[in-house]
């Protein structure tokens, strides 16, 4: 049942509480920087869509249920699962891709895998999860050492206590079904692809260890702030950027320490992605890091990176790559993705609708891309509720928390396609007010489709676009309203005095599909709907960038015409195995000539 919260006013007290009941302990900053053992690989795997491993007959928990992962012992033994006999599924991975009978399916599936451990008393197990699609919950050895919720972001959990020398087991009950009180929600047009969809790394770290860090630009250019956190006590670590000679001795402890270096470092940017290498060193170990340096502003209508006005030039991307079927995970598909956009001309990507693998921001480090990253409070989330607002804040928390260090990423986006209503500005503002606290050196966005008509035309009237620094608008004219020839006739004010992006327009089309511009799903149509388009983004004047929808065709089960869809949303300017279709050209000019 949905009930209502009785009064917003409880929201904050409740909030915290359910953010506490859920959360899985504190991340630790750069995992692939970190000793440990990658448990990445081949996992056993059992489906269970009556969730007959978790629940009895009478549907109470089960105490020994399939995370016991129970042997026969004698021949008589009555033991209904047997995960060493069961077939195997790829971490990371999602398991619709691999496995035909998998391709639609939502609900519960189980995996497992053994691993050998040299157990060593002066070490802190951490077992780390790049991200689970949806509800995970985690056992080692037959002990629940915690659950999680959220299928984009990373999670971990303390696991030394559970942990003994030899071989060990970890068993994880991974459920994608979708629920109302969910973020996302029920409907989205994207595939619900479940799994284990990134690296797990069981960390090992020294019992006490550098947690996390921050580094960055002040605004005025002229020095580095940041902070080191230890997990517990106190300990000397010192900061270095030795190509920078600045090096600094703190005495840190588990709270946020800060430090601060007078510096002027050459500012990163999409013409010079310059990276600086970082070291932490605590007791003798060496975290390595890249980091890079700019600031981000706004004044009035303009977007200001490093204090000089810049027009995005962006695309938007799911994660899906044309390397092969399902979730893009690794630093391949990264890469293939953002080169691909690179050839396009962009210096900008809107990351859409979740945060996208940690590949995908270090590789937009790397190559100079502006990235703009979402969480999916998408459409229409149960706004009134404060559960669900935990649930946003929880995802919130952890992109922020992943990605603070990525110089690439300029905006952090609160929410795609809400409606309007009180509860949801309360809700969409308490993210905004969040993200703003735990980052001040990132912009914050919305992307709307809620911009009013008006006999003069389109007016960007929406109270959400007083909350936030950059006003995204999604706007599909010619394709889901008026025809494209009308698009450049569109007359569009804003009431506010900020930048806008247009954070999505686009159309669909069939690669290799010719007919003339009239024809629905021809790249004739697609090409015209851009064209149009583009002569309209032209005359509004407040408009400093746009994201396209989309780079490649991606899965959605929204999209269910034979022949055409089959599946697949084809608004891409590639096909799904990376065919450039005709508006990849008339785009490509575009930016070339911007
Ligand atoms: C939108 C949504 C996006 C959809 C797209 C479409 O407005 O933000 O998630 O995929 O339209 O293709 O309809």
């Amino acid at each position: 049942m949905i009930r209502p919260l009785h009064s917003l006013r409880f929201l904050p007290a409740l909030a915290l509480l359910l953010a506490w009941c859920t959360q899985a302990s504190p991340l630790t900053q750069n995992p692939s920087a970190r000793d440990g053992l990658s448990l990445d690989g081949q996992w056993h795997y059992i489906v269970d869509p009556y969730e007959n491993g978790y629940y009895n007959h009478r549907y109470q928990e089960h105490t020994h249920g399939y995370f016991k992962n129970a042997k026969m012992q004698n021949k008589s033994d009555l033991i209904e699962y047997n995960f060493a006999t069961a077939d195997t599924l790829d971490v990371p991975g999602d398991w619709n891709s691999q496995a035909d009978e998998l391709f639609f399916y939502e609900g519960t599936v189980w995996y497992q895998r053994d691993f050998a451990l040299n157990k060593d008393r002066n070490t802190e197990y951490r077992l780390r999860f790049g991200a689970v699609n949806y509800h995970a919950i985690v056992y080692v050895n037959g002990e629940k050492v915690g659950s999680h919720e959220g299928g984009f972001t990373p999670f971990e959990f303390d696991v030394t206590e559970q942990l003994k020398d030899g071989t060990n087991f970890v068993v994880v009950k991974v459920d994608n079904a979708r629920a109302r009180d969910q973020v996302p929600t029920v409907n989205t047009d994207w595939w619900n692809y479940g799994g284990i969809t990134r690296s797990v790394k069981l960390l090992a770290l020294p019992k006490q260890h550098i947690r996390d860090y921050n580094l960055h630009l002040d605004p005025s250019g002229t020095g580095i702030s940041g902070w080191v956190a230890l997990n517990e006590g106190a300990a000397k670590v010192s900061v270095r950027i030795p190509e920078l000679a600045l090096e600094t001795r703190l005495e840190a402890s588990g709270q946020q320490t800060p430090f601060s270096f007078k510096a002027t470092p050459e500012l990163w940017s999409p013409d010079n992605p310059k990276l600086y290498s970082l070291e932490l060193e605590h007791k003798g170990q060496v975290i390595k890091d890249r980091i890079g340096f700019r600031t981000i502003a706004t004044r009035g209508e303009d977007i200001l990176l490093n204090g000089e006005p810049i027009y995005l030039k962006g695309i938007s991307i799911h994660e899906e790559s044309a390397l092969h079927d399902g979730r893009a995970w690794s630093q391949a598909d990264a890469r293939q993705l953002l080169s691909m956009a690179k050839e396009l001309g962009v210096n900008f990507v809107r990351l859409a609708h979740y945060p996208h693998n940690e590949h995908m921001v270090r590789m937009a480090d790397e190559m100079g891309l502006l990235v703009w990253s979402e969480i999916p409070v998408y459409w229409t989330v149960l706004f009134e509720r404060a559960d669900v607002y935990a649930k946003a804040e929880q995802q919130l928390t952890e992109m922020i928390s992943r990605d603070k260090n990525r110089a690439s990423v300029i905006l952090w986006s609160m929410a795609n396609e809400t409606p309007k209503s009180e509860a949801r500005l309360q809700f969409i503002g308490k993210l905004a007010d969040k993200a703003r606290a735990m980052d001040s050196t990132r912009l914050i966005t919305a992307a709307l489709d809620t911009s009013s008509e008006t006999a003069e035309g389109k007016h960007i009237d929406d109270p959400l676009s007083a909350m936030v620094d950059v006003i995204g608008i999604n706007t599909y004219c010619g394709w889901y309203a008026q025809k494209p020839a009308e698009c450049a006739k569109l007359k569009w004010h804003s009431d506010y005095n900020k930048p806008v992006i247009i954070s999505e327009f686009g159309a669909g089309a069939l690669a290799g599909y010719h007919a003339d511009k009239d024809t629905r799903w021809s790249e004739d149509y697609q090409a015209d709907v851009y064209r149009h388009n583009l002569s309209m983004i032209d005359k509004m004047s407040f408009v400093r960038g746009m994201t396209p929808w989309i780079l490649k065709d991606f899965r959605s089960p929204r999209r269910p015409l034979a022949d055409i869809q089959d599946f697949w949303n084809r608004k891409g300017l590639v096909s799904d195995k990376g065919v450039k279709k005709e508006a990849w050209s008339v785009l490509n000019h575009y930016y070339q000539d911007k």
